[in-house]
């Protein structure tokens, strides 16, 4: 079976743990314990590409702080930082290789106890990117293990000896064989990768590193950070008689290589031993359907507390082939129902995430939106819109508030991105259409999301002085902040009205979440209730007028909002036309 075709449906989530206080009950909808993390909005902060001050051509530290004004204009909660720790980056910091300590070239602790006092003045969290699956081959723990069997840090990693013979198959990512095992001479062992080969896969079996896990979490916590975003959390336990795997279990992520017999167990322990001594959030990355997932966040089970889907963001890719976009498109009336299924599925108990991007996604604006001149601003509000009326706490990367887009490399050599350099390496040995591959790419691939800020009009788009480490969208001259700060109803300004809408009516927060007009295949229509107070969200997702039909009358409404100077007062939308109504 083709790796892809199984990989693609594992559906990751992003969990969200910390004290809950006691809050109201919602009279519309199920009953919910309010807490500051349901009701903030996580803007994410890739480092590498937000701002850079010493002109390297790589964001950094105090290039955050030296914007920590902007941030706090958009009117968010919390940021998420991306990876800052000491990394040789051959997977942009999700390679760790000392957990304590950051990243030179994002500067140095200082600069960090800096930068998260500054966040702290301006009243936003700051959540940190936990990568508790793997860790570096250049980590001191793997230095020594790999030397011998009897480095105390051997059992710190999974090994399989030479002398058992060829290690029974398992799937890696970010591997050109896509084996996850890979020999090792001087312990005359193979150590276990389920992503890179230099991200060997940490031992959870082992009470030690789990210890040495927790001791470090604690540091960080210490600190005062106020959360964590926990990586591939979902992979950490492994069955370690290493059975041979069911032939439909290859490559499938979810079936097998998530919810390890013991995942429950650490997670429960992480909690005991870090999470429940402080008012933390932690934010975790998982491979889960809903059973699964509920297993995190089920409050009572003292784990984790919410999760986001990847269900959504996987759909419009060809079977069988991975991250290739289908010419036809997606199935927009099963899209909605996703949403409308992890809203339900979170009803009683957890929480969910709304997002459309993360640095694993391509630009929301092309992908889900129309980045074309025509339709760029309308859709990338229509799109904002969407996340900030869901109920569940938007996580919004950045760059998508002025409406960033793909930036559309040819040539393999553009790339960074690992993930990219392997699949191409993949097509290539197989004697696969690379043309068509490149031109897919332009759609999927990780790296259009990973591009600089764009800030000004000034060089590099004010990104900073050096060549950047990946190149400015040549757009920056006429999409970026300075322009759109200064312009009323820009994207950027638009976002912030947005965000505020939501701030300030907690309907869109915990109110009852209904699909109406399930079978449109234009619009995304749904209510939002709470206690008394009713929302109606319209919106066309595509490039031509359409009708929603939603029952509902809507002559004793009132415009929330809209993206038109003249929203629709019948339901008979323009292309992108988003609006919200109150009763
Ligand atoms: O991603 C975990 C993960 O499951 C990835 O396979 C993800 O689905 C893939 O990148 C989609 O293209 C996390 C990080 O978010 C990602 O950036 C890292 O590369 C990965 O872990 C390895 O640490």
């Amino acid at each position: 079976m083709k790796r892809y075709l199984l990989f693609l449906p594992a559906c990751c989530l992003l969990i969200l743990s910390c004290k809950e206080k006691k809050g109201q009950s919602r009279p519309d909808s199920a009953p919910v314990t309010s807490t500051w993390w349901k009701e903030a909005t996580v803007y994410q902060i890739y480092p590498r590409s937000f701002q850079d001050s010493d002109g390297d051509g790589v964001g950094d530290l105090k290039g955050i702080i030296s914007r920590l004004d902007y941030i706090k204009s958009l009117g968010i909660d919390a940021v998420w930082l991306n990876p800052v720790y000491a990394s040789p980056n051959k997977d942009n910091g999700y390679d760790i290789s000392d957990y304590e300590n950051i990243q030179p070239q994002f500067g140095t602790m200082k600069d960090f106890d800096e930068m998260l006092k500054g966040f702290h003045d301006r009243g936003i969290k700051v959540m940190m990117d936990m990568v508790l699956n793997h860790c570096s081959n250049e980590h001191k723990w793997f230095k020594e293990a790999s030397q011998s069997r009897n480095s105390p840090y051997y059992n710190y990693f999974h090994w399989w000896p030479a002398e058992k013979g060829e290690p029974p198959y398992r799937f890696s990512i970010f591997d050109e064989k896509a084996y996850g095992w890979e020999y090792n001479k001087p312990t005359n062992s193979y150590y276990l990768h389920y992503f890179g080969d230099f991200q060997p896969d940490l031992n959870w079996e082992n009470p030690a590193l789990r210890q040495d896990i927790y001791k470090m979490m604690r540091f960080w916590c210490d600190k005062g950070v106020d959360g964590f975003r926990m990586d591939a959390l979902a992979f950490i336990s492994k069955d370690t008689t290493w059975p041979s795997l069911p032939a439909e279990y290859n490559g499938n992520w979810v079936m097998y290589y998530a919810s390890g017999p013991r995942l429950h167990d650490y997670i429960q322990e992480m909690n005991r031993e870090v999470l429940s001594k402080y008012d933390v959030a932690t934010v975790a990355e998982a491979a889960g359907d809903i059973p699964r997932v509920k297993k995190f966040v089920d409050e009572d089970r003292k784990e984790l507390n919410m999760a986001y889907h990847f269900e959504a963001t996987e759909f419009g890719y060809l079977p069988g082939e991975y991250k290739m976009p289908d010419p036809n498109g997606y199935d927009f009336v099963k899209w909605k129902q996703v949403f409308a299924k992890w809203d339900s599925a979170f009803i009683d108990k957890g929480w969910g995430t709304a997002y459309l991007a993360n640095h694993d996604q391509p630009r929301m604006l092309t992908r889900w939106g129309n980045d074309s001149p025509e339709f760029r601003e309308y859709s990338s509000k229509l799109l904002t819109t969407f996340i900030l009326s869901q109920r569940a706490t938007p996580y919004y990367y950045y760059g998508d508030e002025i409406g960033m887009d793909n930036i559309r490399f040819d040539r393999v050599e553009q790339y960074n991105d690992v993930e990219l350099l392997t699949n191409y390496a993949q097509v290539k040995a197989k004697g696969g259409d690379l043309k068509r591959f490149l031109e897919g790419m332009k759609i999927s691939s990780r790296d259009n999301g990973r591009t600089p800020m764009q800030w000004d009009t000034t060089l590099n788009a004010g990104f900073g002085a050096g060549t950047p480490w990946l190149p400015v969208n040549s757009n920056y001259k006429t999409v970026n902040v300075a322009a759109q700060d200064k312009e009323p109803n820009s994207i950027l300004n638009y976002f912030r009205r947005m965000q505020q809408l939501r701030k300030s009516n907690p309907v869109f927060i915990y109110g009852k979440y209904t699909l109406l007009d399930k079978e449109n295949t234009s619009v995304f229509a749904y209510t939002r209730e709470l206690n008394g107070k009713k929302c109606l969200v319209l919106l066309n997702f595509k490039d031509k007028q359409s009708v929603a039909n939603t029952g509902l009358d809507l002559s004793k409404t009132k415009v929330m909002i809209s993206n038109y100077p003249d929203p629709s007062k019948d339901g008979t939308l323009r292309p992108y036309e988003a609006v919200i109504y109150e009763w």
